[in-house]
């Protein structure tokens, strides 16, 4: 049973908790969305649950409700932040060039985007 309360040296844990600092643009009961230290375009926010979850895959099977709730935070984000269209990226597992393993959905937009992704 994984488990979905803070752990300890989980980042995205400690910006959720105010432990360490982030540029937040958006908090809901359920997540909190902030701009990403590395921004691959000029609106590059991520949208992370406040429960601590490995990925989007155990989320979506330990708690899918969350999951909508998450996409419908997501899409706000996105309106707020004026896009009229971006981009919605969760890089699941190492292989895939996930890093920080707290899911996190990255709302990606305000230039031309690019398919293949670029
Ligand atoms: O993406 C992890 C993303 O997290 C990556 O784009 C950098 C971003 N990041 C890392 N640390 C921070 C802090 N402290 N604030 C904001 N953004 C951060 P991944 O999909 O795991 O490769």
């Amino acid at each position: 049973m994984t488990s979905s309360a803070p752990e300890p040296d989980c980042l995205f844990c400690k910006i959720v908790a105010g432990e360490i600092p982030a540029t937040i643009v958006a908090e809901t009961a359920d997540t909190v969305a902030f701009r990403d230290i590395n921004p691959q375009a000029p609106t590059h926010v991520l949208v992370i649950p406040r429960e601590h979850h490995r990925d989007v895959a155990v989320m979506a099977e330990q708690n899918p409700a969350l999951a909508g709730r998450l996409l419908a935070d997501v899409a706000a984000v996105a309106q707020q932040e004026g896009l009229p269209g971006f981009r919605l990226v969760f890089n699941t597992g190492a292989a895939a060039q996930q890093t920080v393993f707290h899911v996190h959905a990255h709302v990606i937009g305000g230039r031309e985007l690019t398919w293949p992704p670029g």
